[in-house]
């Protein structure tokens, strides 16, 4: 499975808590984007699609939402509630977010550019691209 958990280095003292996060260096890759995901509500689903080439760290700054993790083999869950643990999915991983609670709001840095031709959004056509 082409994903982890990234336990981050917390700094924290009377004032509060602060994280860092650097390009090549606490994350495997380049950051070219950051986007993030707020508003959310319970029973509307996110996600369903794969990445050919893009790498993403997610975290979930507030809130919690679950990540179905699936390499076309085996599908995994995956529970985002911490802004301490960042999330690496790599290279053709199906991903589904579900169980979001309300106002979850989750950043995410992202290896390249918005490509929509890049994305996979059909299941079987995922499974196709992985036996190419
Ligand atoms: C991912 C998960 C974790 C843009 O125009 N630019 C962007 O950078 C992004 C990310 C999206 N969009 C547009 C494309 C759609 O019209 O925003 C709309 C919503 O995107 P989408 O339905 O893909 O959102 P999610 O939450 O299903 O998926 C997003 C990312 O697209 C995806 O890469 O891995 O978050």
């Amino acid at each position: 499975m082409n994903y982890k958990l990234i336990n981050m280095k917390v700094f924290g003292d009377e004032r509060g808590k602060l994280i860092s996060i650097e390009g090549n260096r606490t994350i495997p890759f380049d950051i070219k984007r950051v986007y993030w995901i707020f508003d959310t509500v319970p029973n509307q689903d996110r996600g369903k699609h794969a990445h050919k080439n893009m790498e993403q760290i997610i975290v979930a700054m507030d809130g919690s939402c679950d990540f179905i993790l699936d390499d076309g083999k085996t599908r995994e869950k995956v529970v985002l509630n911490r802004p301490d643990i960042a999330l690496y999915i790599g290279k053709n991983m199906w991903r589904e977010m579900k169980n979001f609670s309300y106002g979850c709001k989750l950043m995410v840095l992202a290896s390249d550019y918005y490509d929509e031709s890049e994305y996979i959004r059909n299941y079987d056509d995922f499974i196709k691209e992985l036996n190419k």
